[in-house]
């Protein structure tokens, strides 16, 4: 198919092969884009340099999404290499770690309010502020999200607030970015097994649970992420801005499946 062919496109967040943005690396890749991947620190660095080699890239740029310095950096330092692009991937997210386990009103603290809504939300306009003067027409921005924005589920606390945060901020952006001709998506995913979900209390339940009364009856994969991010980032999903996409199986449409 290579419906991607000649398409730039920056990649956030993978941290291993288990990363949701390592399957979207994965279906950008097959069909046709270039890609560019961005770490978080050093000690991510080397890991990055060799995932990177996977998709036959070279462009691995540093960018700590909590220091607004390094966001201006990472895309002066792209600008070497990529004059101009055709989108990024934001797969980044973050909460203290005390603040994912527990009742919602004893754990929230202000500065863990701060925290998760700089890293979670503010990131993905921070980034696109900075890049705006180099993305092309017909640019993709993709954020990635969860069914807790919109429901109160437990132990996500904050990060519910955050992801809300989000989804409100990819409509803002759509509109703002809309006649530049920069279409901006989030994708809800359904809940995967990635370094981000390892320690969560009950996690594994929460799988079990999705998939016995999720409609497609199975847990999402990264694959299933990367395909739908591959059409979201091709001139395919031309007419679709500040959109949810929900990649659950069909999960936050259904109730009752698991009765009798
Ligand atoms: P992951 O651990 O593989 O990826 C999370 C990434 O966030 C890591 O690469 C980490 O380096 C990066 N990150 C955290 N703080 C950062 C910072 N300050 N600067 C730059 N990068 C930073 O886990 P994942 O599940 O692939 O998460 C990717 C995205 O998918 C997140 O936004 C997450 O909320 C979302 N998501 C995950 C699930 C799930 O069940 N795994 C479901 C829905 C949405
Ligand atoms: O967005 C997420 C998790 C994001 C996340 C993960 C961590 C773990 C390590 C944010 N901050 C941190 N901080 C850390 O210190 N998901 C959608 C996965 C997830 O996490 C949950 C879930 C689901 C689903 C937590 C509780 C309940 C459900």
């Amino acid at each position: 198919m290579s419906f991607l062919t000649g398409k730039r496109i920056l990649i956030t967040g993978i941290v291993n092969t288990r990363s949701i943005a390592y399957g979207i690396a994965q279906a950008l890749y097959r069909e046709g884009a270039e890609l560019a991947f961005t770490y978080p620190n050093e000690k991510i660095r080397l890991r990055i340099e060799v995932l990177s080699k996977h998709f036959n890239s070279s462009i691995i740029l540093p960018c700590n999404v909590e220091n607004d310095e390094n966001i201006i950096e990472l895309f002066s330092k792209l600008a070497k290499t990529w004059n101009t692009f055709d989108g990024f991937i934001h797969a980044i997210a973050f909460a203290p770690p005390n603040q994912l386990k527990g009742d919602y009103v004893d754990v929230i603290t202000k500065e863990s309010f701060r925290i998760a809504h700089d890293i979670s939300s503010y990131s993905f306009v921070a980034m696109a502020k900075a890049s705006r003067k180099m993305l092309n027409k017909d640019s993709s921005l993709i954020t990635l999200t969860y069914l807790g924005a919109v429901r109160a589920v437990p132990n996500y606390n904050i990060m519910g607030l955050a992801k809300a945060s989000l989804e409100a901020n990819t409509k803002y952006m759509a509109n703002s970015m809309g006649p530049d001709g920069i279409r901006v998506n989030a994708i809800s995913s359904g809940p995967i097994y990635t370094l981000a979900a390892t320690g969560i209390t009950n996690f594994k339940k929460m799988l079990s649970h999705c998939a016995s009364s999720s409609p497609i009856r199975r847990n999402i994969t990264i694959e299933d992420i990367g395909n739908t991010a591959a059409f979201l980032c091709s001139n395919l999903s031309a007419a679709i801005t500040g959109s949810v996409i929900y990649v659950d199986g069909g999960f936050n449409i259904a109730h009752m499946n698991k009765l009798g």
